[in-house]
């Protein structure tokens, strides 16, 4: 049996950040993905991601505040652009979170501004707003989701790492003085594991729980897996340039939906340049089974993307859409999973707002699994460990 002192299962952007960190770090990793290099059905691809610190919790803020020079190392490290700040716009019904959020970054000196809706339109002719416009002047904008996965990998595998797509992982089981991660190929052993396989989480993660007979419950592991279906758009004749949009969310709020019109609250977009605005609703999509997908949107939910852009977006065609498929695999309370079983780390349900702190995440994979198996997990705050679900009830 091969013996590796650390496997990380999922090639995707957590898992390739994590075989990253620990491989920066000086460890033996193995990372095993199940398909291809650049693989479209998961939830790391594609050419465009928004990263921003608007958050008012202050775990969140660490970690994004932490992903900016974790990112700008990686470029250096691999010589690619990764991260393009643009800065970001927030506006919409919730005014009472984005005051929050204001607070913080007074607290932190993160640069911001408020403007009034017809300020921000003037500014950015290609969008429209509602109510007070929170402006992240400078740490916020696009990483590019492709090439960072790439470099991960490449900057992992250069620091020692091995990285092997194309094979799956059927299981991951503690034994005696390790732990088997059971694959197509055979069998490995290893002194730890991290586990990242998003949409997938529920098959590989619950038997190491118990089950639903085990601490979380009858219910087990409480994700809902999606299939999110935003969509690139092209510019209209006379918008602004893609390279001057900021990155932006918006919640249109009850109040502005016209006769017969419903909107998801929770809207976002930002440039990817060379294929137009892409823009999306957030979190909405049709229940899936990632290895069961259509890739194709559910109609009603695109027309409804089309009427939305048609009001909110002025700078774009909503004849041009160009739909986009990937999975959102959400919590609860829509927190991460970042936690330990014993020598399992489990990294999981980034509910659709993981990708900017992919590196953070992976500083934060590779001390939960370097730290005493036999210890109580510190590396993480509570507000990310599973047992929160214990009990809960399931939706
Ligand atoms: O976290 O900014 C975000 C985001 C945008 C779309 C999905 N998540």
């Amino acid at each position: 049996t091969e013996q590796v002192e650390t496997v990380v299962v999922g090639g995707g952007v957590m898992g390739s950040a994590a075989a990253w960190a620990l491989a920066s770090a000086g460890r033996e990793v193995l990372l095993l993905e199940r398909f291809e290099p650049g693989h479209v059905r998961g939830a790391s691809h594609g050419a465009s991601r928004i990263y921003r610190t608007t958050y008012a919790e202050p775990e969140y803020l660490d970690l994004a505040q932490e992903a900016l020079g974790h990112w700008r190392s990686l470029e250096a490290d691999a010589g690619v652009e990764l991260l393009t700040l643009t800065g970001g716009v927030s506006g919409g019904a919730g005014d009472a979170r984005r005051e929050e959020i204001a607070e913080a970054f007074v607290a932190r000196g993160v640069p911001h501004e408020w403007l009034s809706a017809e300020a921000a339109g003037e500014r950015w002719p290609g969008l429209r707003f509602d109510g007070r416009v929170l402006h992240e002047i400078e740490t916020a904008g696009r990483v590019h989701a492709d090439r960072a996965v790439e470099a991960f990998q490449a900057v992992a595998r250069a620091r020692g790492a091995q990285v092997r797509h194309s094979t799956a992982v059927l299981g991951v089981d503690e034994v005696p003085g390790g732990v088997r991660v059971r694959t197509e190929q055979g069998d490995v052993l290893a002194q730890r594991v991290v586990v990242a396989v998003g949409a997938w989480s529920a098959g590989l993660v619950a038997p190491l729980l118990g089950g639903t007979s085990g601490p979380l419950g009858p219910g087990g592991l409480p994700f809902v897996v999606t299939q999110e279906q935003p969509a690139h758009f092209a510019l209209r004749a006379g918008a602004p340039d893609e390279l001057t949009w900021p990155s932006f969310t918006n919640d249109p709020g009850p109040s502005l939906v016209g006769p017969g019109r419903r909107w998801p609250s929770g809207t976002y977009g930002l440039a990817t340049p060379g294929e137009g605005i892409k823009v999306g609703f957030h979190g909405v999509g049709p229940r899936t089974d990632p290895d069961h997908r259509s890739f194709q949107p559910e109609q009603g939910q695109l027309d409804q993307l089309l009427d939305y852009v048609a009001e909110w977006v002025p700078g774009v065609d909503p004849s041009t859409a160009v739909p986009i498929s990937c999975t959102y695999t959400t919590t609860p309370d829509h927190d991460f999973v970042l936690d330990r079983v014993g020598r399992v780390v489990v990294a999981a349900g980034f509910s659709g707002h993981g990708f900017k702190f992919a590196p953070s995440l992976g500083r934060v994979l590779r001390d939960l699994a370097t730290e005493d198996v036999d210890g109580p997990v510190g590396a993480v705050a509570e507000r990310f460990r599973l047992g929160r679900f214990a009990g809960a009830a399931r939706g």
